[in-house]
């Protein structure tokens, strides 16, 4: 009897929100930036090979060998630079990092998306700015040290970026395949691990989650056009799929820190550096 009724209620639930979808803001309410979809034409990357970084987590260091080792790889001292989010948070070098990654989208040599841990960060920025007396938490204390320029930097940067030259687009987390990317959820491109398929008499429906126990890994039902390459799910790893490229090995883990470099012909190749150490338990 439980049972029926609690089938009953999620179905009417499911119906419910079939009929009303909830609005798409980002998790936490936080701005969106001001161009949610970014597009790097060719001119802006001139001829220079890309490298795609994983999740840095302010593992600095790791990035900084990951970029050296990268340029050593491609023949080529100028390269341009593109992360997929989760740059800070968690690790050891929050201040570093975000003053390398402003430093290099200075010099035009760097883009990079939001990820869930950056949405973090403005969340707390958001509470610090309505409430002089609001406190962060221990373990973002490290943004009493963060200049209003580096959250105005956090703050622009886009949920999507899409490059035609390389066919590519770059996410956080994922995105639902047949949805446009201006009706994708925010909160699927900073979050979302799988998809949930389910079947209704009035229609079939299938929607991001962050779990990545239940549904199916998005970027395995991924077809394209384009390219994705994503970070956020350090338990899959990387994953190198004929539409797909998944970046987040852990480095945060004490595993790696992994990149893709691109070259003018297409051709895609894996670059990572151990990480120095285990900075989060897994
Ligand atoms: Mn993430």
């Amino acid at each position: 009897m439980a049972a029926v009724t609690f089938n009953s209620i999620s179905l009417l639930q499911e119906f419910y929100s079939w009929l009303f979808p909830p609005p798409n803001i980002p998790k936490y309410g936080v701005p969106l930036p001001p161009e949610p979809h970014r597009v790097i034409d060719a001119q802006e990357v001139g001829d220079r090979p890309f490298l795609i970084v994983g999740d840095i987590h302010a593992c600095c260091d790791e990035f900084k060998d990951l970029v050296t080792e990268a340029k050593r790889r491609a023949g080529f001292e100028d390269i341009f630079i593109v992360c997929v989010g989760d740059m800070l948070n968690k690790g050891p070098k929050n201040q570093e990092t975000i003053q390398f990654l402003r430093d290099l989208s200075a010099k035009g040599q760097l883009a990079a998306v939001r990820g869930n841990h950056e949405e973090s960060i403005l969340r707390e920025y958001m509470s610090k700015t309505r409430d002089k007396e609001y406190s962060l938490p221990e373990r973002y204390q490290y943004l009493n040290d963060f200049s209003e320029e580096d959250f105005d930097f956090l703050l622009k940067l886009p949920y999507t970026l899409r490059i035609p030259k390389i066919n590519a687009l770059v996410v956080h987390a994922g995105v639902v395949p047949n949805v446009d990317l201006a009706r994708q959820k925010y909160i699927d491109l900073s979050h979302m691990r799988n998809l949930i398929y389910s079947y209704h008499v009035w229609g079939s429906s299938v929607r991001g989650n962050s779990k990545c126990d239940i549904g199916v890994g998005w970027a395995t039902m991924w077809s394209g056009p384009q390219h994705v390459y994503f970070g956020h799910d350090a338990r899959r790893s990387v994953q190198d799929l004929p539409h797909a490229t998944g970046l987040d090995s852990g480095c945060l883990y004490g595993k790696q820190l992994t990149g893709v470099i691109i070259d003018a012909s297409l051709r895609r190749q894996f670059v990572s550096v151990d990480a120095k150490q285990v900075y989060s338990p897994p």
